[in-house]
């Protein structure tokens, strides 16, 4: 199966810069390869340069998050569109501790739009927690609680 595992923005959109990895979907990633799936891992979050914001300096552009979860053009929007048309994924797996959880719909109503036909599943902390009300979202397939 074509899996495409995710890392919503957050930070990103604030302007912050982390050279971060996420361990959580490179486990997945690793064990999903080995089963024979072909996997991606979209990281709409971290830099790969070597780049460090300070947590203070972070926290001044929050307004910048939210303005940018509401506006459908942003182009980081236009990228999470683009990484799924281009690997036409059967499954999206997306990553989702609660500060990430508006972002996450969001890439799971992109996704839905794109093709209905896509699997949608949450899996991380919030999903683990409120497993009912995240289901309760129309773009929302499954949730896989605790450790994926
Ligand atoms: C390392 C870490 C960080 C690092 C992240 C580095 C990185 N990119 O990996 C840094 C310092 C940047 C960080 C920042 C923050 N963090 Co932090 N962090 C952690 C910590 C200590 C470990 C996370 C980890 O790597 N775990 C190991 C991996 C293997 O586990 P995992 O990610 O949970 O993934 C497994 C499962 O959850 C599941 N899974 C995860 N994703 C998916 C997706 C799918 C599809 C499936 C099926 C399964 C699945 O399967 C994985 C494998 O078993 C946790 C505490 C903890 N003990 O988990 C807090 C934690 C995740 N952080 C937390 C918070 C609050 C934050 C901040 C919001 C703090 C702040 N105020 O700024 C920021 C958010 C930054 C951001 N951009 O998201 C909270 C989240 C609580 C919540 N309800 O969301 C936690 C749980 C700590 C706590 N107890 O409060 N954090």
């Amino acid at each position: 199966m074509k899996i495409l595992l995710i890392e919503p923005p957050f930070e990103r959109f604030q302007g912050v810069k982390r050279s971060f990895f996420t361990l959580g979907i490179a486990y997945l990633a690793g064990y999903l390869a080995g089963q024979g799936h072909e996997v991606k891992i979209y990281d709409a979050e971290h830099s790969r340069q070597s780049e460090y914001t300070p947590y203070a300096e972070a926290a001044k552009g929050y307004i910048k998050y939210i303005e940018g979860l509401n506006n459908k053009d942003h182009p980081i929007w236009q990228e999470v569109d683009a990484q799924i048309r281009d690997f036409a994924p059967e499954l999206i797996g997306i990553s989702c501790p609660t500060v990430k959880y508006e972002p996450a719909l969001k890439i799971a109503a992109i996704a839905k739009e794109i093709s209905p036909e896509i699997n949608v599943a949450l899996g991380g902390c919030h999903p683990t927690v409120m497993a009912v009300e995240v289901l309760g979202d129309d773009n929302v397939d499954f949730v896989i609680r605790c450790e994926g």
